[in-house]
């Protein structure tokens, strides 16, 4: 079989080849490169990978050679965790935060995510698309193929519905695939203030169905925190979720230790994220039942809190994860190479862990690990040329963007740090 294109001359092809789907312990560390290495691409999907030029008996006469000039190449990124999808902006919220008021106490008082319900409701479909493409444009700029991102700032289901659509159609537009989830139980709106159970009900019997039917998301997320939605409202309504067939998620521990991680546990969640106040107990649970531990550092970095005790979830077994959290309150930032090096600088991790971090486990945390994550036979052909020489150089040199090419499904969808996909 003749190849459409060869990526060749890679200096360093770090493939993320190993035994399983996910990778723990000292296997985090154990990224599989190869030197002098080429990839082969046939129909968007990875056909070989080899050693210096040895693929003369793949090329056609329509293959494609491409030169990655002796760099390191690596696997797309990943971001398993955004709420990418919204209306509006919260600078004005900025010099509150700046001045020490708390996060929850600011969305207590009608801001936060709330005042992001507000703008999303204003916004047409028109304008939400344009800033998504706009952020999803850059993600892809820093090397990211694929997004998981969340609705939640409806809470009411038309506008659930309108983010989910916009999603939708810019899943298809765009080279990034996305991955969708249902996050109505990000908040108890205004009116429900003093009365959870109502809106948890029309959630439940209204939103979560409908959204289930219309075939718009495929996991469930919630929320959970103090001032925002119990352990018991949580449980409720991811035990729900999976009853209606969607796999679950939960925003878990973040602030205070509630039980999230040990309700993820329980409930068989793909991913508790967060976790930065989670109990060993808890950690331990999730490393039990494969629950990914999906770490959000941009977060602590933006709010000025303590980081998650990654080390630790590593040394227990727990499989780690890293994503951006981009949203407009807690992390405005789509740069997943900072919060890459914000996992060495503040989570402890070895430039290796950070990378299984962001791909195969990532992979893992959407559960796509059987496509993406890492560079073999079968998978999907997204791979990132980067302008480093190695894994190292790219947690070291922080705050820039290392990305020379981006390759997405065997297309070159990034050139010189700029999108060049058909638009
Ligand atoms: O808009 O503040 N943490 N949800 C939970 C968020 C952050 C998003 C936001
Ligand atoms: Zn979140």
């Amino acid at each position: 079989m003749k190849a459409d294109l060869i990526l060749k001359n890679i200096g360093k092809l770090v493939t993320m080849q190993g035994s399983s789907s996910f990778r723990v312990k000292e296997e985090m560390n154990k990224i599989n490169i190869i030197e002098n290495a080429y990839i082969a691409v046939k129909n968007g999907k990875i056909l070989a990978i080899g050693v210096g030029e040895e693929f003369g008996n793949l090329c056609g006469d329509d293959t494609k050679i491409h030169d990655a000039e002796g760099l390191l190449v690596t696997p797309g990124l990943i971001d398993s965790h955004t709420h990418l999808i919204h209306g509006g902006s919260r600078e004005n919220e900025f010099s509150m935060k700046l001045n020490g008021v708390p996060y929850i106490e600011i969305l207590n008082n009608g801001g936060g995510i709330l005042s992001t319900v507000k703008a999303t409701k204003e916004a047409s479909e028109e304008e939400l698309y344009k800033k998504a493409k706009k952020s999803l444009d850059r993600m892809l700029e820093f090397g990211v193929t694929t997004v998981e991102e969340k609705s939640g700032y409806g809470l009411e289901l038309n506008t659930e519905i309108k983010q989910l659509e916009v999603a939708r159609v810019l899943d298809k537009n765009h080279p990034v695939d996305l991955v969708h989830t249902f996050l109505g139980a990000h908040a108890v709106p205004e009116e429900y203030k003093e009365n959870h159970k109502a809106y948890i009900d029309i959630l439940v019997d209204v939103m979560m169905p409908k959204i289930k039917d219309m075939g718009l998301a495929e996991f469930c997320d919630v929320f959970c925190e103090e001032g925002v939605f119990t352990i018991e409202e949580s449980e409720y309504i991811l035990q729900k979720a999976k009853e209606m067939g969607y796999k679950l998620k939960i925003h878990a521990d973040e602030i205070e230790s509630l039980g999230g991680a040990e309700l993820a546990a329980k409930l068989g969640c793909v991913s508790a994220d967060h976790l930065m106040a989670a109990s060993d107990e808890g950690i331990k649970m999730m490393a039990e039942n494969n629950v990914v531990a999906n770490i959000l550092p941009a977060t602590s970095f933006n709010l000025n809190k303590n980081y998650a005790d990654c080390r630790k979830m590593i040394d227990m077994g727990a499989i780690v994860s890293l994503s951006s959290d981009y949203n407009p309150g807690s992390c405005p930032s789509e740069n997943l190479q900072l919060v890459m090096q914000l996992g060495c600088l503040h989570l402890k991790m070895t430039p290796n862990e950070v990378l299984t971090a962001v791909t195969i486990n990532a992979a893992y945390a959407i559960d796509r690990a059987d496509k993406i994550g890492s560079i073999e036979v079968g998978k999907n052909a997204d791979f990132v040329v980067f302008d480093a020489r190695n894994v190292e150089y790219l947690m070291y040199h922080f705050g820039i963007n290392h990305t020379k090419k981006v390759y997405k499904n065997g297309n070159l969808v990034v050139d010189n740090k700029v999108v060049v996909y058909d638009k």
